[in-house]
């Protein structure tokens, strides 16, 4: 509908300032070896690709914490750049495939989105909500907040963040995959009314209908463009183990696809990210190896993947 063009760049973000957990950088150069680029070719896009993106200019001397929050010109430099490159891509007319990295890159490519299509609805699909403010945040990690600085609920967050714009409205954020949530985030939630699908209401109502519940809260008539803000620990544990924060009780292989496959079908998909991916937190190579298929199996879903 967006898009008629099939054509798409990968936008690799080997960044992991917003959280204390190192390695979470080579999640996209990892992406990127084991073939990426060709399987998403295979499905009849033109993919433009011309390396990761370079923050390592951006970092720096001296970084003190700006209140609670750890790395926060480093997270705002990175940001920043990374809603520049999104917002070029999507006035290209071209589908970005943002590759992290951790999810504080989250607030550079929802203001890169939202330059372009401005009344976007975003899925976040993650075991946290990553809705805590500079003043609720108990990690001062600042992938635990990106939806507070772009939903205006932190405004302006601080300092170092001024140049964060309010462009995301709650009525068009909803989330999928939610099971733990801090004591601030739910009652953000709840104030804003903000659509939250946790793993209860999977159990419940089953994958199938919670994706319609929650196109019907911020998609109504598939009206809206849709940005896909993926964090693998949205999946459970068993099949995507490498990350920072896994946490039981998750998403299973097949619901994760499904849920990439059913916004694919709704044609109104213009922007994915694929967050979170840490090879290098793996028990055994077989971790590695069964995180980095998923997150390759998620971008082939979202992208028009199908079996028949
Ligand atoms: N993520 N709510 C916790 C915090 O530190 O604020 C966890 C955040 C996790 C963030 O998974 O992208
Ligand atoms: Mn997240
Ligand atoms: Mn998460
Ligand atoms: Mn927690």
């Amino acid at each position: 509908k967006y898009l008629p063009k099939r054509s798409l760049s990968v936008v690799g973000c080997p960044f992991s300032g917003g959280q204390h957990r190192s390695g979470v950088d080579i999640g996209p150069t990892t992406l990127v070896e084991r073939g990426l680029i060709n399987e998403i070719r295979t499905l009849g896009w033109d993919v433009e690709f011309t390396g990761h993106q370079a923050f390592a200019h951006l970092k720096p001397a001296s970084d003190p914490d700006d209140g609670k929050l750890k790395n926060p010109r480093y997270v705002s430099s990175v940001t920043r750049a990374v809603a520049d490159t999104v917002g070029q891509v999507c006035k290209a007319g071209r589908f970005p495939l943002i590759i992290g990295g951790d999810h504080s890159l989250g607030i550079g490519t929802i203001v890169g989105v939202m330059q372009k299509y401005p009344d976007a609805c975003v899925i976040w699909v993650d075991a946290h909500a990553d809705i805590n403010t500079p003043e609720t945040t108990a990690s001062g990690n600042i992938h635990g907040c990106p939806l507070s600085f772009v939903t205006g609920l932190a405004n302006p967050p601080t300092e170092s963040f001024a140049w964060v714009p309010k462009c995301l409205d709650f009525s068009r954020l909803a989330y999928i995959g939610l099971r733990d949530v801090d004591f601030h985030e739910k009652q953000f939630i709840l104030e804003n009314n903000i659509a939250a699908f946790s793993m209860h209401h999977i159990d419940k109502y089953g994958i199938g209908k919670v994706v319609d519940m929650a196109l019907a809260r911020v998609n109504p008539d598939l009206s809206r463009p849709i940005h896909l803000s993926f964090d693998v620990d949205g999946m459970d544990p068993s099949v995507a183990p490498s990350t920072g924060t896994p946490v039981r009780g998750g998403l299973s292989w097949r619901e994760s696809m499904y849920i990439c496959e059913a916004l694919h079908e709704t044609g109104c998909l213009v922007a994915m990210d694929i967050m979170e991916v840490n090879p290098s937190l793996a028990n055994t190579p077989e971790e590695a190896e069964i995180t980095i298929s998923a997150g390759l199996s998620l971008a082939r879903c979202a992208l028009g993947d199908t079996l028949l």
